[in-house]
């Protein structure tokens, strides 16, 4: 699927990850970038004056646009399928940021929809370009066989803003949202046999919004490892944590924000870590390297889906308030 340069692109949103793109689209050469679609209009106006690009009316005229090549999709979770189905539908390459789609049967016709137009799907997944990640690939093997995972992003926020990721709808379910934490876990540790998964939510005045969620899943993988994520967000915490341990039998991984430790026998190695800047430049030089040269992309759009698969039986968990079987769930 070797296209030419350079690839014409046009991009759906202008918050931060849009913002990141655009300015790796506009370093990169290879790449041109076109045309921006927004919300707000002075959000897309002053968008459109930071990188001198046209805006235009809506995310249907910027997919049917005959002049581009790729369109970005960096808007809100709620929309990321039906934006991707259209554009793929038109013939475009797409790139979305994630999730793919709020629910794994939609992301799963995705999938089949991109193979049949023979368009490249990416979905972004910067949390394992990152230095955490980069760093967990790199000494899980000195821990030796794993027996316990865990994951914990706790982030206060008072008063929580009336913004899209307190919304329900907008942000859908929060281990779908922040679907980085499963895929880590997938990532390194293989496939996920079960999900057993709590959620809780403190409504705020409008009903359409959430001042804080708490949700947290447990994890069965194949090698009959549990793993437990937890994520929380909003006005109801009073301190945050990021947290990322593995625990083997031969030693222990630590992280706590970017501050990472490995242990064995009592002795602690301090690890060092990358930033968590330049990822989302990282992501787009791969694309492009891959569109324009055929190289490896680092994220398959089917590991993302089988992540999100797990994501969507945590919710159907949440639903039923028993175990999900990923074997037999199918949406
Ligand atoms: P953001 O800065 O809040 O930007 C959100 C974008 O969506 C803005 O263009 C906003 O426009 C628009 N928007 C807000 N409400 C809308 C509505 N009701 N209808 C239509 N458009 C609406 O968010 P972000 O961090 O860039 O996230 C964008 C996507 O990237 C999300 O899917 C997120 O999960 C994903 N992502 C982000 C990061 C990151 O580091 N930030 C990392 C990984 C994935 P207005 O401002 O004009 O409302
Ligand atoms: C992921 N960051 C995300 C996501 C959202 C935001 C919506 C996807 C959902 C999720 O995984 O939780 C939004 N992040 C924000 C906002 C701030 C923030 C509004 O830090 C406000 C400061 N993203 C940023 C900034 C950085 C950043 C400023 O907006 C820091 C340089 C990094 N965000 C970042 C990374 C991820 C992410 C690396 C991947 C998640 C992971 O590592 O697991």
């Amino acid at each position: 699927m070797i296209v030419q340069s350079p690839l014409r692109v046009g991009i759906v949103g202008t918050g931060f990850a849009a913002q990141r793109r655009a300015e790796a689209l506009q370093a990169d050469g290879r790449s041109q970038l076109c045309y921006v679609t927004g919300n707000t209009p002075e959000h897309t106006d002053r968008f459109c004056q930071t990188f001198n690009i046209s805006a235009l009316p809506s995310w249907q005229a910027l997919v049917d646009h005959s002049g581009l090549d790729l369109v970005v999709i960096a808007t809100i979770n709620r929309d990321h399928a039906t934006i991707a189905q259209a554009a793929l539908e038109a013939g475009k390459h797409v790139i979305v940021e994630y999730p793919l789609a709020l629910d794994y049967a939609s992301a799963l016709a995705l999938l089949a929809l991109a193979e049949v137009q023979n368009k490249l799907l990416h979905v972004e997944h910067i949390e394992l370009l990152g230095g955490v990640h980069q760093a967990l690939r790199r000494y899980l093997p000195d821990v030796g066989e794993v027996f316990a995972a865990r994951y914990v992003t706790v982030m206060p926020q008072a008063p929580a803003p009336r913004r899209w990721t307190y919304h329900y709808a907008d942000f859908g379910f929060p281990l779908v949202a922040a679907l980085s934490r499963i895929n880590r876990f997938t990532d390194l540790l293989g496939e996920v046999i079960s999900v057993n998964s709590q959620a809780r939510f403190w409504p705020a005045s409008d009903p359409a919004f959430f001042r804080s969620c708490l949700c947290q899943a447990q994890l069965q993988f194949r090698s009959g490892l549990w793993a437990e994520v937890v994520y929380g967000k909003g006005e109801v915490f009073h301190s945050g944590d990021r947290l990322f341990t593995i625990d083997g039998d031969r030693g222990s991984l630590r992280f706590d924000g970017e501050t990472g430790v490995l242990i064995q026998s009592g002795e602690n190695q301090p690890l060092e870590v990358g930033s968590r800047r330049g990822l989302f430049a990282q992501d787009t030089a791969n694309v492009l390297d891959h569109l324009l040269t055929g190289t490896a992309l680092y994220v398959h759009a089917r590991e993302s889906v089988a992540a999100l698969k797990v994501a969507d039986a945590a919710r159907h968990s949440v639903k039923t308030g028993q175990p999900v079987s990923l074997e037999s769930f199918d949406g």
